[in-house]
C-alpha cells in the first residue's frame, strides 16, 4: 500500500471511549437503544443525553449508520452502525463492508476528520476478527484513497489478540 495511504490508518489497544478524536464508531443493534459490549461502554460513558437523543431516531438498519453527539465522550460525534450477525454467509461481508462505508459517508458529512473504529461484529454477533479486519482495512484504505477529507483512521482492539491480527494485516499491506 503506497506509504501516504498507511500513515492515515492507525491501530490502538484500549477502550474506545477515551481518544481525543473527533468521532468514534459504536458497534450497535437495530434499536439503537444500547446493548452490552462496546455499545454498553460508550452509552455508560456518554451519559444519559446519548440515550435521550437515540429515542429520536427510531433505529437503523443493518449495514447503515447513524449519527449523535457525544455528548461527555471527548469525542464531538457517535457515529452508530449496526454490524451482521455472522452467520457465515457472503452477504455477512457486504453488510460489513457496508458499515465501514456508510460509517465513513458520515464521517464526511459531518467534517469529521478523525475517527476511530472497534470490531463491529466481532463480539457478541461472532464474526471471525481476521475476516472481519480485512474487510474494515482494504474498505477504509478504498474510502480514504478517495476522501482527502478523513485524516486519520484508528482501529481501536480491546483485546490483545485482535490488536495483533490488525496489526498484522496492516503490516502485510
Ligand atoms: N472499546 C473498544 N472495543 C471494545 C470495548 C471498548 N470499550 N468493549 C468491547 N469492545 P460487541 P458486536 C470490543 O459485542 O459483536 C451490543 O450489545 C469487543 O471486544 O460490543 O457488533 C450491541 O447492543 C469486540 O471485539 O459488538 C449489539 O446488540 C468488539 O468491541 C451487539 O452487542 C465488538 O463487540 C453488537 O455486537
Amino acid at each position: 500500500m503506497n506509504k501516504k495511504l498507511h500513515d492515515r490508518m492507525e491501530v490502538m489497544q484500549g477502550d474506545i471511549t477515551k481518544p481525543d478524536v473527533d468521532a468514534i464508531v459504536n458497534a450497535a443493534n437495530n434499536s439503537l437503544l444500547g446493548g452490552g459490549g462496546v455499545d454498553g461502554a460508550i452509552h455508560s460513558a456518554a451519559g444519559p443525553e446519548l440515550l435521550a437523543e437515540c429515542r429520536t431516531i427510531g433505529g437503523c438498519p443493518t449495514g447503515e449508520a447513524r449519527i449523535t453527539k457525544g455528548y461527555r465522550l471527548p469525542a464531538q460525534y457517535i457515529i452508530h452502525t449496526v454490524g451482521p450477525v455472522c452467520s457465515g454467509k457472503p452477504r455477512d461481508s457486504k453488510l460489513l463492508t457496508s458499515c465501514c462505508q456508510n460509517s465513513l459517508q458520515l464521517a464526511v458529512e459531518n467534517n469529521v476528520s478523525t475517527i476511530a473504529f472497534p470490531a463491529v461484529s466481532c463480539g457478541v454477533y461472532g464474526y471471525p476478527i481476521k475476516d472481519a479486519c480485512k474487510i474494515a482495512v482494504d474498505t477504509a484504505a478504498a474510502f480514504l484513497k478517495e476522501n482527502l477529507s478523513v485524516k486519520k483512521v484508528i482501529f481501536i482492539q480491546f483485546s490483545s489478540e485482535n490488536y495483533d491480527v490488525y496489526m498484522d494485516y496492516l503490516n502485510s499491506l
